[in-house]
């Protein structure tokens, strides 16, 4: 009999989109429920430690909390399906995957929250229908949407920043459409770890909700195609001649991509040093213990930084997340021999991101039972 996993999610959630993606590619059988499935509280949040979406059950009962850590169970298991040969391929699918899951939060949130007139009916529907069945059911729903819409503002979307936020997602969008017209996939003819951490702000949000969605199909058609084919088994490509099946020979890193990272690395770049900032100011005041929550609502908040972007200064909160992903792309880059670490080098300056590899917390964070810890 097969073994089914079952995958905790819901239709319009970022994080959830890039799991999803990864099972349904790699022919993982599952089945999803919604958080307000009865068995969640009951079952899988003890061990999942919060509340929160994607979390998948294993058929042996294990429970896994957060993409990234669903995503490495089964990489880790199987040979590593989606992670590239070569140091090159490497950092840069390691790259999109921060880029990804918290680099877009900006873009995600305001086309999702700034929009009501075509947004507010489908978006309620999914909130709604997230909740369990009880009587506080509207409350809730009225409570996690003015969360969310909060978090808009958290992440830096306000009156002042919006057309800006605008301004740069649709040149990252046009550099993105203009890869695709070569590459069906971020590295190729097929998906690495990284094209799931991109998918996670363009399916639900930006991909999907009506506003933004319809954007994406009028103005950028492959990558609206890319975030469907990230959604289907099979490798989805009639549009390409001479289809391969690999990531690209050479350990190739195409111009085309490297355009994409120079548009996101304006504001990635800025925020994720003032951020380093701020946290590693934050470490020294508090030393928290090994082993104390560094990411999550368990954690404490750590402050908001400002930062400059073609001449206006944007606030926002600052993120361990990031830098526990950060994290990965730096191992890479730590693993290699000088002859390589200085190729990558010149690959990352040519975007605009070599700051990356010397951006660094001062405590490493790792995972234990569910949860992201300050190391000692
Ligand atoms: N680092 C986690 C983040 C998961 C996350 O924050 N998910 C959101 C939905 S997209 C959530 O569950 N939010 C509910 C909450 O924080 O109460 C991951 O990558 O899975």
């Amino acid at each position: 009999m097969t073994e089914v996993y079952r995958l905790y999610a819901i239709t319009h959630s970022l994080y959830s989109g890039r799991a999803r993606a990864y099972l349904i590619k790699q022919g993982i059988p599952f089945q999803e429920f919604s958080t307000g499935h009865e068995s969640f509280k009951a079952e899988v949040l003890p061990q999942g430690k919060l509340a929160t979406i994607p979390t998948l059950v294993t058929p042996e009962g294990e429970v896994i909390r957060d993409g990234a850590a669903i995503i490495e169970h089964f990489e880790a298991a199987n040979g590593r399906p989606c992670q590239p040969g070569g140091p090159r391929q490497q950092v840069i699918s390691a790259l999109f995957d921060v880029i990804g899951t918290d680099g877009l939060l900006r873009p995600a949130m305001h086309y999702r929250w700034n929009f009501p007139e075509d947004n507010l009916d489908f978006v309620a529907y999914h909130f709604y229908h997230s909740q369990r069945d009880m009587p506080e059911r509207q409350e809730k729903t009225d409570y996690m949407m003015d969360r969310m819409r909060h978090a808009a503002q958290i992440f830096g979307v306000t009156e002042h920043s919006r057309e800006l936020v605008e301004a740069l997602y649709l040149e990252y969008l046009d550099a993105l459409n203009n890869h695709f017209e070569q590459h069906p996939y971020l590295l190729g003819w097929r998906p690495c770890v990284g094209d799931f951490g991109l998918l996670a702000p363009m399916y639900a949000h930006l991909g999907r909700d009506p506003y933004p969605a319809r954007l994406m199909q009028q103005r950028a058609i492959r990558v609206y195609r890319w975030v469907e084919r990230m959604n289907r088994a099979d490798q989805d490509v009639p549009e390409y001649f001479d289809a391969g099946t690999d990531f690209l020979p050479g350990d190739d890193v195409p111009d085309s991509l490297l355009a994409v990272l120079r548009v996101l690395a304006e504001d990635f770049i800025p925020e994720t040093r003032a951020a380093a900032q701020c946290i590693n100011r934050w470490l020294t005041e508090r030393q928290p213990e090994a082993g104390a929550a560094a990411v999550g609502r368990l954690a404490e908040p750590l402050g908001n930084v400002g930062f400059e972007l073609r001449g206006q200064t944007i606030t926002a909160l600052a993120q361990p997340h990031r830098f526990y992903l950060l994290q990965r792309v730096q191992a890479v880059y730590d693993g290699l021999d000088a002859a390589q670490q200085q190729d990558i080098e010149a690959m990352l300056e040519n975007c605009g991101m070599a700051d990356l590899l010397t951006i660094r917390l001062d405590r490493s964070i790792t995972r234990s039972g569910n949860l992201e810890v300050w190391e000692a």
